[in-house]
């Protein structure tokens, strides 16, 4: 540690009132910090961890830049010391009960008050609330914590089992696994106070909590009963009101479970996107007109269904929002920061919107980071995004003793009802990916197991995800919530029943370097994870790597690529499609088209085969570090090729194309509620724009549905069927005009022409690009600007107008035909 200085103690609080509760906000209070054995103090900061202090500290670089991750190793082994110093006057310590709350301790700590200790916290999911009125003294009391080191920890729980678990330690730390790293995650085991403390008082009566039942919804009536849970300080009459309603209700000395009903005429229900209805709860308890203490939510009402019925094929599995089967469309979320206590509401508010914007209506929160933070249940409630909720299990085994069954049964049920009230809370899943890598990946093989250790692992497998989870959500979950799934995905993509039932995650593309157009053959019910990576754009690379490390495989970069074999695949499938360019910025360039081009072959297929598919959610939406990954938006909050290509591949309104023996089938699909008329026109055109072959019909497209609308058999164009020409499909009625191309060719078969792109700036908001040619992938970037669209194809004389934000000095194009 470089330099230090001592900790002036100055105690300034903040002291708020909520009701009859006064809470003491210790998060402001002054911290300090040193590595355990070590007599250096330095300031630290709460909500934080030691590696967002050790660098506030100026102790260690960005963690995120060049290679420091690998620098940075050694702190992972590392034990640390928190401490801070309030004070407490005579009136402070008046009221009955004092807690001292950690909304979450990151993860095996020792908590020590005034120097004796107060708990031991080993969950970094976990909410702390401890009583303290007898160990508070009057003037300076001393708050210290002793984080340990979580490696050693596991380890020491790991040697009390007679066989290895698969993944190592992670799995019995109750903390973010991806911390641990993973296929792109740095390796961070980082410890602290990540959430807010403070100390919470109160002289009477509180209300600890409330949940509520939907017991019956149409458009006439919705009737609720709210189930509020009360500490009463004496027994005796009270009000309790629910908005405006005033119930009187009699509660005992001690712990009260209230049930009353409520009852809403013609209700607003909540809806995706458009209609995201929120009701605003706010439950107040009364005694003599005094009021005691009050909680407020808010709540959606609607009602969702999981949709499991068997078939010709196997089953479906589709989701019904309000009754109407939706077809889902979204991505899975990790977490925005790997230093979670970063992460601020707008970020969080501005992310769920790029969801939004780019056509999603769901995001799954997978398994493997972290439970969602009230900013994003609260957004994608007010922005009308569902919610995939996997519990934080992933890709492992776990032990199964009481201890830790125990430990996790706190976690669920402090998580089940900090969640439940949320709208857009859609599912709840057990796990990402361990039924499917228990009875596919080899483990039982790799690690020697007996039939005995098995027949144990998959039983405590059972009593964590068949038990334990979904016995809790029936308890604490009313009926029509509860839905549980115990597994992301039901089948491995390997076997064939994955593509006939359940979810799956196909993973034939990436991992089994099955070709792209596999993504046309392997379509399941709901596709809950498939990807491809893309690498970050330039403007972002440098901002995490120095311009001497611009190339393929620079140390720097190879530290921000964590898949074991993630280059060559990007460099394996780009062969396939693209003339590999030499040039670093094109290689870039041409790996984020890369990687659009599955996300639209993937997603278009599922799209097309609705309603046998119902679902796509594509891996991965975000990063919680600068990285080259399947990311569609990248740490910085830059759209990939990608993410364009989604919102366009999402669109309710899409035209899609599916080449199959010897003929094109165009599809026209429509997620919309209404049915569409419109006039479907069919060009072949040149790349210098002059049209070839045409046709068009009259089409009325049913609300919610996929349909085959026109075959083109390939002998009829096959004049044209090549590289030099392209097919566009358009849809149009006098509210909308849709298309989409069709290329006959990979693009490292196109004979591109030179583009000359020419460009103008409208306003302060517009600018107009048009060209000569037929151009591909067109590409505008400026630092610091966001464009609305992006990556798009250019048709020879067509003037796009593109909205953009922000003020640029220097703007790039690029595109696809120029790069070689
Ligand atoms: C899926 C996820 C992650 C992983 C990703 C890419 O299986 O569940 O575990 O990061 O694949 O390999």
């Amino acid at each position: 540690m470089k330099n230090s200085y001592l900790i002036f103690i100055v105690l300034i609080f903040s002291s708020l009132s909520i009701g009859q509760k006064v809470v003491i906000d210790l998060s402001k209070s002054n911290w300090s910090f040193n590595e355990f054995g070590r007599k250096e103090k330095y300031l630290a900061k709460v909500p934080g961890n030691f590696h967002t202090d050790l660098l506030l500290n100026q102790l260690i670089e960005d963690p995120f830049y060049g290679t420091n991750e690998s620098q940075l190793q050694t702190y992972n082994n590392k034990e640390w010391e928190y401490e801070t110093y309030f004070n407490i006057e005579k009136n402070d310590l008046e009221p009955e009960q004092i807690h001292l709350i950690f909304e979450g301790l990151d993860t095996y700590a020792q908590v020590y008050l005034n120097g004796k200790p107060l708990f031991y916290a080993n969950n970094m999911f976990v909410k702390w609330k401890i009583p303290i009125k007898n160990h508070l003294i009057i003037g300076k009391n001393h708050l210290k914590i002793h984080f340990f080191n979580p490696l050693k920890v596991a380890e020491n729980l790991g040697k009390q089992l007679s066989y290895k678990l698969p993944e190592g330690e992670r799995v019995f730390v109750r903390k973010v696994q991806h911390h641990f790293g993973w296929d792109w995650s740095p390796k961070f085991i980082t410890a602290g106070i990540w959430q807010p403390v403070y100390i919470e008082s109160f002289q009477k009566s509180e209300i600890i909590d409330w949940q509520y039942e939907q017991k019956h919804l149409d458009e006439t009536k919705a009737d609720l009963i709210f189930k509020v849970k009360i500490n009463c300080e004496n027994e005796g009459n009270y009000e309790l009101l629910i908005n405006e309603k005033i119930n009187d209700v009699y509660l005992e000395k001690g712990e009260n479970n209230i049930e009353l009903t409520y009852k809403i005429n013609n209700p607003k229900l909540w809806f995706i996107h458009e209609n995201p209805h929120l009701y605003d709860f706010n439950i107040k308890l009364f005694s003599k007109n005094k009021l005691l203490d009050n909680k407020k939510k808010k709540i959606g009402l609607r009602t969702i269904e999981l949709i499991q019925k068997q078939d010709a094929q196997g089953s479906s599995f589709y989701f019904k929002l309000n009754g109407q089967p939706l077809f889902i469309k979204g991505a899975n979320y990790v977490p925005q920061d790997i230093f979670l206590h970063r992460i601020s509401k707008e970020e969080t508010y501005e992310l769920v919107k790029q969801a939004k914007l780019a056509n999603m209506n769901m995001l799954r929160v997978w398994g493997g980071g972290a439970y969602p933070s009230q900013d994003f249940m609260d957004a994608c409630d007010e922005i009308g995004i569902m919610v995939w909720q996997d519990f934080m299990f992933a890709c492992a085994m776990y032990p199964g003793d009481d201890e830790f069954l125990n430990n996790v049964k706190v976690e669920v049920d402090q998580q089940i009802n900090r969640l439940q009230h949320h709208a857009s809370l859609a599912i709840w899943c057990g796990n990402n990916e361990i039924d499917e890598g228990w009875h596919n990946w080899g483990w039982q093989k790799q690690l020697n197991y007996s039939m005995a250790d098995s027949t144990k692992i998959w039983g405590d497998y059972k009593k964590l995800f068949h038990e334990l989870i979904p016995k809790r959500l029936n308890e604490l979950v009313p009926k029509n919530r509860n839905i549980y799934w115990s597994s992301s995905p039901s089948k491995g993509w390997g076997r064939p029943e994955s593509l006939l039932m359940g979810d799956v995650h196909y993973w034939g593309v990436w991992w089994g370097m099955e070709p792209f157009e596999n993504y046309e053959k392997k379509v399941g019910r709901f596709v809950s994870e498939y990807g491809f990576q893309g690498m970050p754009s330039i403007l972002s690379i440098n901002k995490f790597v120095r311009k001497e490390e611009h190339y393929l495989n620079s140390s720097a970069l190879k530290v921000h690529q964590k898949h074991p074999k993630g280059a060559e695949t990007i460099e394996t499938y780009m062969a396939r499609d693209y003339n590999i360019p030499q040039n670093f910025e094109n290689y870039v360039y041409v790996s984020q088209l890369l990687q659009a081009r599955g996300m639209k072959l993937a997603i278009e297929s599922h799209r097309r085969a609705m309603p046998y598919c119902m679902g796509t959610l594509y891996w991965q939406f975000n990063d919680c570090w600068p990285v080259t990954s399947w990311s569609s938006i990248d740490y910085y909050g830059q759209w990939k090729a990608a993410h364009y290509q989604v919102k366009r591949s999402y669109e309710p309104l899409l035209i899609s194309f599916e080449n199959v023996n010897d003929q094109i089938n165009v599809f026209l699909i429509n997620d919309l509620l209404k049915n569409k008329k419109g006039k479907l026109i069919i060009n072949i055109l040149d790349f210098q724009g002059e049209t070839k072959w045409t046709e068009n019909l009259n089409l009325n497209i049913e609300a919610n549905s996929s349909k085959n609308v026109m075959t083109i058999l390939n002998k009829d164009i096959k004049k044209w069927s090549n590289a030099n020409h392209y097919l566009k499909v358009s849809f149009e009625n006098e509210m909308n005009i849709i298309y989409n191309i069709y290329h006959f060719e990979k693009p490292k078969k196109m004979n591109l022409l030179k583009a000359n792109l020419t460009w103008k700036i409208i306003d302060n908001k517009t600018i107009e690009i048009q060209t000569n040619t037929f151009t591909k992938d067109v590409y505008l970037s400026a630092e610091n600007v966001k464009f609305e669209n992006n990556f798009f194809d250019l048709e020879p004389y067509q003037k796009l107008l593109i909205n953009f934000e922000g003020n640029f000095k220097d703007l790039k194009i690029m595109c696809l035909n120029n790069i070689y």
